[in-house]
């Protein structure tokens, strides 16, 4: 490994999933680094590029294709770039569609990693390259109330979190097994502007950001009730960072150590768009209307309800506090609100 001054380096970094969130947050902070970015990304008929258009004139940026169902794709790439870190970012990522595309969400979440990991030992990278996972708190289950630790049991609830299950699991087998350096980051939700539009919050800002437009009517959501540790996703990538900084491989948490219903992500969304709701009703009867006109704003869909939901999740991340000097709430989720609907306001209207 090229390590020269702490933070400054020329170390070559491969991203999997670089056209995400997370990839294009993490290929920024890269880039700042002074590390050479190779984001992998897979053929498509229409441009994916949106949120790492802005990157492409940087000479330390590059493409290459790949997917995570094709191990020799895999192989290729990592014997040609001979990374010295590999973020593995990519996955069906989607938790709700992963019920109507299981196989393909574990062989993209699951068999993928473990392409992942047998490319780079075939590389005869295993000494010298470190590997970043994305890892999650969907592996919970859920918390009734107490704040969950890397020590806490896993319990998938989804095809999406029974896959990453065994990315968690072989790729702390390949850490015991062959000594790489491997670590998970068990990353609780995490959104941005860059947000997929079908995660709850940002079809929540999208939607009341239309609806003070008068582009859209109402909004139709699912389980209200569910509760999140939801995070700022640009502070969450500084930690996939240090983590392979850190001098060992290790499993960190991380979290804010707060969390919200959706309800409570709803109204604030609202809020900034210039509308306060009240909620009436319960269930699949429960509304959210707009305080000054009584007009239904808010309702609720059952077929929106997923199969088995994780009803809350909290996390305690006081192990990377310690040990990764994580700052919790760094964006606070009142800024993370208003940031992602001060986006769409504008977004909307393009
Ligand atoms: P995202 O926005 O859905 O991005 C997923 C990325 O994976 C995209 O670049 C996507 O490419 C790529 N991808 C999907 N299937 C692929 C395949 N078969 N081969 C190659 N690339 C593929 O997800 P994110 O929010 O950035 O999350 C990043 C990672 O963290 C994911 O592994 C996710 O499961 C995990 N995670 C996320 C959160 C969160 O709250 N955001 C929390 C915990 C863990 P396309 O653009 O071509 O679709
Ligand atoms: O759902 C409820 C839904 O889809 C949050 C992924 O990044 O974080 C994400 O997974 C909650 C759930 O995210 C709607 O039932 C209500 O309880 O925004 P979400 P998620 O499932 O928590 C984890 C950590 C990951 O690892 C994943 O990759 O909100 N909910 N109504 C709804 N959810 C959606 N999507 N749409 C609704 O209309």
């Amino acid at each position: 490994m090229k390590d020269t001054e702490p933070g400054k380096s020329e170390r070559r970094a491969l991203i999997t999933g670089a056209t995400g969130q997370d990839g294009s947050f993490l290929a920024e902070l890269l880039l700042e680094k002074g590390y050479e970015v190779w984001g992998m990304v897979r053929r498509s008929s229409v441009g994916r590029y949106e949120r790492i258009e802005h990157l492409m004139g940087n000479s330390r940026f590059h493409i290459r294709y790949g997917d995570m169902t094709d191990a020799v794709s895999l192989v290729r790439l990592a014997a040609d770039l001979r990374p010295d870190e590999v973020y593995n970012l990519a996955a069906q990522s989607d938790v709700g569609i992963s019920f109507e595309v299981p196989a393909y969400t574990a062989q993209t979440d699951a068999l993928g990693t473990l392409y992942l990991l047998e490319a780079v030992r075939a590389a005869g990278l295993e000494k010298s390259c470190r590997v970043y996972q994305a890892s999650t708190s969907e592996l919970f289950g859920g918390s009734a109330g107490i704040p969950l630790g890397e020590d806490t049991p896993f319990h998938p609830r989804s095809p999406y979190a029974a896959a990453k299950q065994y990315a968690f699991s072989i790729c702390r087998n390949y850490r015991e097994a062959y000594g790489m350096f491997i670590s998970n980051g068990i990353l609780f939700n995490h959104e941005s502007e860059r947000r997929g539009e079908n995660f709850v919050t940002r079809k929540i800002t999208l939607a009341a950001s239309r609806i003070a437009h008068g582009l859209q009517d109402r909004l139709h959501l699912g389980n209200l009730d569910a509760r999140r540790d939801w995070g700022f996703a640009g502070d969450y990538v500084e930690c996939m960072w240090r983590m392979l900084r850190h001098p060992r491989p290790d499993d960190f948490v991380i979290a804010t150590g707060r969390q919200h219903s959706v309800r409570e992500f709803c109204s604030l969304a609202f809020r900034y768009a210039g509308m306060e709701i009240a909620w009436r009703g319960a269930g699949p009867d429960e509304q959210g209307v707009d305080k000054k006109t009584g007009r239904v704003l808010v309702d609720v869909l059952p077929e929106l309800f997923r199969p088995a939901d994780v009803e809350s999740l909290l996390g305690n991340p006081e192990k990377a506090v310690a040990l990764l000097g994580w700052t919790p709430e760094k964006t606070s989720f009142e800024k993370l609100v208003r940031r992602m609907v001060e986006f769409d306001m504008k977004y909307v209207l393009k």
